[in-house]
């Protein structure tokens, strides 16, 4: 099957409905699904990186998840803090503290030695040259199938620099097409993007390639809720800023690791505002456990793009219905708080 959407969303609401309609039945130690095998899905505009829903609005989940890989790591503490439920998707022990499958290590373990540092240099080396066919990043390897559980399921990620644009396939041996395939297309676009920068290229098209997409069947309700849901973005993601990215990227995961652990985040004037943003939607994640109402209102003044301004707006309404909710509950049994406060 072969499907071109404008946007995330687009693909995401026709992949659900079509697999919704798949007789295709499959079983696995994850739950029975529908599948589609064969599927690929081309993306026009890959800005249009997050789902404008609000079920599926889980821009801090997917950000967290791109720095965690930018980082290297394979430790599952910094992502289980975005993705509270990771350990049990990837079938990690309650005592383990890494896990095999992580894709840090894989794209960027290693710093300037990593795979896809490698990769941009072929990528620099031929530019203007010849168009190269050779700038691949192998995720899943023949070893990971003797070894654990957590097995990757994107298998490589091809960049193709064409003309003044970069493009990107994304081949994945199996996708959940609920909780995958957001965050992956998520992920590798922002991947696409910074390579695109760092080359001096436009954003080309994203193609992703899936050979099992399937819909688990506990996660039918939840779908069928999606494509009825219509609190719309209609909004890409702002274009990132040009020039070399990496000094910036760098700072942003300084940011990240002093949010996750409290510490004040270093500011810098020289980053530019896109990144700076950034940094302001991680922050939200900390204000809301906080449940700091007025800070998230700050953040949302201080962000220089309105993009994020409806993503900022969900959190405020669940903030405050929540902190209602707690202020309405019974002091003692039978006595309601404002009740409890006339008789104070
Ligand atoms: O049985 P299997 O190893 O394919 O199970 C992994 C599950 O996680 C599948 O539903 C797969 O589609 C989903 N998954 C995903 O959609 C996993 C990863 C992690 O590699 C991913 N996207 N990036």
């Amino acid at each position: 099957m072969f499907l071109k959407a404008q946007t995330l969303d687009d693909a995401l609401a026709t992949l659900i409905s079509r697999l919704l309609k798949s007789g295709l039945r499959t079983v696995s130690g994850k739950g029975p699904a529908r599948e589609l095998s064969g599927v690929l899905v081309e993306i026009a505009d890959p800005r249009a990186r997050f789902s404008r829903t609000e079920g599926r609005g889980m821009l801090i989940a997917f950000l967290g998840e791109v720095c965690w890989y930018l980082s290297g790591s394979d430790h599952l503490e910094p992502i289980e803090y975005y993705i509270k439920e990771y350990r049990k998707y990837v079938d990690a022990s309650r005592k383990a503290i890494r896990t095999r499958g992580a894709y840090g290590p894989r794209l960027f373990g290693g710093g300037d030695k990593s795979q896809m540092m490698a990769l941009l240099a072929t990528m620099r080396a031929k530019q203007g040259r010849s168009d190269t066919r050779q700038a691949v990043a192998q995720i899943f390897d023949r070893s990971d199938l003797h070894r654990g559980k957590d097995i990757p399921c994107t298998t490589s990620l091809q960049f193709l620099p064409r003309g003044r644009k970069l493009d990107l396939i994304a081949t994945m041996r199996s996708n959940d097409v609920y909780r995958g395939f957001p965050s992956d297309v998520f992920a590798f676009t922002f991947f696409q993007e910074l390579f695109a920068r760092s080359l001096g290229l436009e954003v080309g098209s994203y193609r992703h390639f899936v050979g099992s997409l399937h819909l688990y069947d506990c996660d039918e309700g939840p779908a069928r809720a999606y494509l009825g849901e219509g609190l719309p973005w209609g909004e890409s993601m702002p274009a990132m800023p040009l020039g070399d990215p990496w000094q910036s990227v760098r700072w942003l995961l300084d940011a990240e690791a002093s949010l996750r652990t409290n510490v004040p985040i270093r500011s810098d004037a020289e980053i530019d505002g896109y990144w700076q943003d950034l940094a302001r939607v991680l922050t939200v994640k900390r204000l809301v456990v906080a449940k700091d109402l007025r800070g998230l209102v700050r953040v949302k003044k201080e962000m220089v793009s309105p993009v994020y301004n409806a993503f900022i707006r969900v959190k405020e309404r669940s903030l405050e219905s929540e902190i209602t909710t707690k202020n309405r509950q019974p002091i003692l049994p039978g006595l309601d708080t404002a009740k409890g406060r006339q008789g104070q």
